[in-house]
């Protein structure tokens, strides 16, 4: 109902930097190649496709040694990027598209966060993901900044953050603990679980899933970020929500998620509801699984992920 003309904003977020292994770049490209781009005009939609980062020497900032503010890995890089992405996000809300932004690593979720409610205040998040990337710069064990991103769209910790990410703490609106919700959950930090618990942010881990059932758990999450059944909702969607059988070719994979069909009923339910307002596919990294058959398989999970968002697939 939000998006009358049917028109997409694919953004290409071919980032690594948030993270230790590369390939995670290749997966924009990779999903176009299978197709994302046709899918979306077939369900009659028109789309533009942009490249925020073309130009950018990514291979030169990643191994740039003197990028590090205490044990945090490549704040520069990734405040740049995210930056970047930030601006075409914006732009794509302000033509009133449907933004899908394809990653990438899952850093890039400040930005389309933070473009999210600084066109739609009171805007819902639902974040699909086996964690829950809520770690600060203080808190964070491993440095890798895609543990990162809903911390930097909500401003938390800001008195230890690198000076690259100045840039958020002059927007209007950051997002407010309220206003997100999580399904999926099974790999949470200690560190993370205490924010969690302070900030009262509604969390649906496996342990929901299993006992309410998928419908209830997206109804409940839904009516935690919109209350009022008004509200637009956007969808950050770590492909590593759902369980590494179905998506084998991710960099943090962990047992026990999602099956596939849980994890595009999430999708289905909020097109269906009307409220969808945008989409992020991360963490998709065709040079990771065992074999081939990994890289496809969760290729097309991105894919149909997509395709649940645009709402063909409810007969
Ligand atoms: B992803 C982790 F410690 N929490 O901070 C961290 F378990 O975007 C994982 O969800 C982060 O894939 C995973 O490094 C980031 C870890
Ligand atoms: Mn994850
Ligand atoms: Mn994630
Ligand atoms: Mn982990």
């Amino acid at each position: 109902k939000f998006f009358p003309e049917r028109k997409v904003t694919v953004i290409r977020a071919p980032f690594n930097g948030g993270q230790g292994k590369l390939g995670v770049e290749l997966g924009p490209e990779r999903m176009i190649e299978y197709g994302l781009l046709d899918d979306i005009k077939e369900q009659g939609w028109s789309y533009e496709v942009k490249d925020p980062l073309k130009g950018s020497d990514w291979n030169a900032m990643r191994n740039d040694s003197s990028d590090v503010y205490n044990n945090c890995k490549r704040p520069h890089m990734v405040s740049e990027c995210c930056q970047k992405i930030f601006e075409t996000s914006t732009e794509a809300r302000r033509k009133k598209t449907f933004p899908i932004t394809i990653g990438g690593d899952h850093s890039i979720g400040m930005s389309t966060l933070l473009a999210f409610v600084n066109s739609h205040p009171d805007g819902g998040i639902i974040w699909v993901d086996a964690h829950t990337d809520i770690n600060t710069p203080s808190s964070t064990e491993s440095g890798n900044l895609h543990g990162c991103p809903v911390a930097f769209a909500m401003g938390l910790d800001q008195e230890h953050w690198p000076s690259h990410f100045d840039w958020i703490k002059q927007l209007k609106h950051l997002v407010k603990p309220s206003q997100i919700a999580y399904i999926g959950l099974r790999d949470v930090d200690k560190g993370e679980r205490k924010i969690l618990k302070e900030l009262g942010i509604a969390a649906f881990s496996m342990h929901h899933v299993d006992k309410y059932g998928i419908n209830e758990v997206v109804q409940r999450a839904m009516k935690a970020v919109n209350p009022s059944g008004e509200a637009p909702i956007h969808v950050s969607y770590d492909v590593d929500g759902i369980d590494p059988q179905y998506v084998a070719a991710t960099g943090t994979p962990v047992r026990g998620g999602l099956t596939l069909r849980e994890g595009l009923f999430i999708v289905e339910e909020l097109a269906a509801s009307g409220v969808l307002a945008g989409l992020d596919i991360v963490e998709v990294n065709p040079s990771l699984g065992a074999t081939e058959m990994h890289m496809v398989d969760t290729v097309n999970a991105g894919l149909s992920i997509s395709r649940c968002a645009l709402g063909e697939t409810i007969l």
